[in-house]
């Protein structure tokens, strides 16, 4: 017989045998006749009832930690009164047998009333993440990669795998991990940037990634981690770079769509309340002078080079108040604030065709058209003082004649925080990296 989830036991009538595993999350004594067993499986907990006529189980029971796995076997029955929740069992189970499947040592924190600093919660990170708020975060993480592989396949993209290991640098301004490769230099990407756009000029196309970033930024901030996961596109353009905007457009909402219609939604914002995430039918793409003229008009003092993160954040709420949306795009930043391989506004040099996402303020994406053409990316790296060394396949592409292309590539762990205002990035991250990572 297959075992069943607590999710399941509700739906069958009182009086029926049933047999699954859990956790024991709490054990009470409320009674002289009585224990009471919380017990748990991913999402969603049942109370147990043990009988105190078998005095030997229950003290047997009573000695077991809590995170112990165990095995019931037991009768449904209805409770005196019922607490249902979306997932707490609206029924108990009278206990006849209970077997330890995997017995847990004593526990550094308990997960019925877990510490709410994060460092004390990734003190002990298995435990943290046995959390019924962590395993719907890490499905919400999941659906996110899936609709975007759906979203891109739909739409004609080729997925591909491009090399960690890398003979330069591959994205200016990012610091980068150096590694030693046989007694040579190597790099670790700091974004599939380059091979992506050799794709394109290999005529894919169309292509998407989803694969490991490396940044070697000593930056200790809630936004950055040294490792994150990058959702990444590069496209061929018909006409212009907004092509690239409206292929993450349609990723996004349909991302918005299918996370807040989860059921289990609701344990995660039991955790970290949020307010209503707004967007708007037709998307807000905003200009960043638009942007400029916005801020200063609140009395900010901003300079026309790039926007500060609290400009950032200053933004999205003048945006949302004006709009009422949580998810823009901010369009056309000026060229000092964007990489190399940017394509310059050819009207005025200054600007460029380039963009950001930001959803409640903060960024979660950058893309843009690329220089296509061999002299001018020459140029502008010569400008950007980047060495034409370990980068000769990548300007080969250009050489041969590549597409007029743009792309963009998002951040994960941003997207799932800042949708559900987590606060910090390292919670959507697995087993996290930041500067302080590692031990000595
Ligand atoms: P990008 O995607 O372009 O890298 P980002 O969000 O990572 O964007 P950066 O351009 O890398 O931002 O960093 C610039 C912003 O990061 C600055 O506005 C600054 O506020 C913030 N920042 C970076 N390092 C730190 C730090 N150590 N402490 C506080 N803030 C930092
Ligand atoms: P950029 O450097 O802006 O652009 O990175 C793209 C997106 O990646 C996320 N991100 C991060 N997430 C967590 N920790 C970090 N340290 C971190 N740094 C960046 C953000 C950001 O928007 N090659 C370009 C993209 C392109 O033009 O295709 C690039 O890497 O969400």
């Amino acid at each position: 017989n297959e075992l069943n989830t607590i999710a399941q036991l509700d739906k069958l009538p009182i009086g029926t045998e049933v047999d699954f595993r859990a956790r024991i999350h709490t054990q009470r004594q409320l009674s002289k006749a009585l224990d009471f067993l919380l017990l748990r499986d991913q999402t969603h907990s049942i109370q147990g009832v043990l009988s105190r006529e078998n005095m030997d189980m229950v003290k047997w029971v009573q000695k077991l930690n809590p995170e112990s796995l165990v095995q019931v076997h037991g009768v449904l029955k209805e409770p005196p009164e019922p607490i249902r929740s979306a997932t707490h069992s609206g029924v108990e189970v009278d206990i006849d047998s209970i077997y330890l499947v995997n017995a847990a040592a004593s526990a550094p924190f308990s997960n019925y009333k877990p510490p709410e600093s994060l460092r004390n919660r990734m003190s002990s990170r298995i435990l943290d993440l046995r959390h019924p708020s962590n395993q719907v975060l890490f499905r919400v993480r999941s659906l996110v990669t899936r609709v975007f592989r759906e979203t891109m396949e739909n739409k004609g993209f080729v997925e591909i795998n491009t090399p960690k290991l890398q003979p330069a640098a591959t994205e200016s301004g990012a610091a980068v991990f150096k590694v030693n490769y046989f007694g040579r230099n190597a790099f670790l990407a700091q974004s599939p940037q380059l091979a992506k756009q050799m794709c394109v000029s290999a005529d894919f196309r169309r292509v998407f990634e989803v694969g490991p970033v490396f940044r070697a930024e000593n930056s200790n901030t809630h936004r950055h981690l040294t490792e994150y996961t990058g959702l990444d596109i590069e496209m061929a353009i018909d006409e212009d770079y907004h092509e690239v905007i409206w292929v993450l457009d349609d990723f996004l909402k349909a991302v918005f769509e299918a996370v807040y219609s989860l059921p289990e939604i609701e344990l995660l914002q039991k955790r970290w309340p949020s307010s209503e995430f707004k967007w708007l039918e037709e998307t807000l793409v905003l200009d960043f002078k638009e942007g400029l003229r916005m801020l200063r008009e609140d009395g900010r003092d901003v300079e026309e080079e790039d926007l500060s993160t609290p400009d950032e954040i200053r933004l999205g709420q003048l945006v949302k108040e004006k709009y009422g949306t949580d998810y823009y795009i901010l369009d056309k930043f000026p060229a000092n604030a964007r990489p190399f391989y940017t394509h310059r506004d050819p009207e005025d040099r200054n600007w460029t065709r380039s963009f950001d996402i930001f959803i409640r303020g903060q960024e979660i994406c950058s893309g843009g058209q690329r220089i296509h053409d061999p002299d001018e990316l020459r140029t502008n790296m010569l400008a950007a003082g980047i060495s034409e060394d370990g980068m000769e396949d990548y300007l080969a592409g250009f050489d041969l004649g590549a597409p007029p292309h743009a792309g963009a590539g998002l951040g994960l762990e941003r997207i799932v925080s800042w949708m559900f205002e987590l606060g910090d990035v390292r919670y959507a991250s697995l087993f996290h990296r930041d500067p302080k990572s590692l031990p000595e």
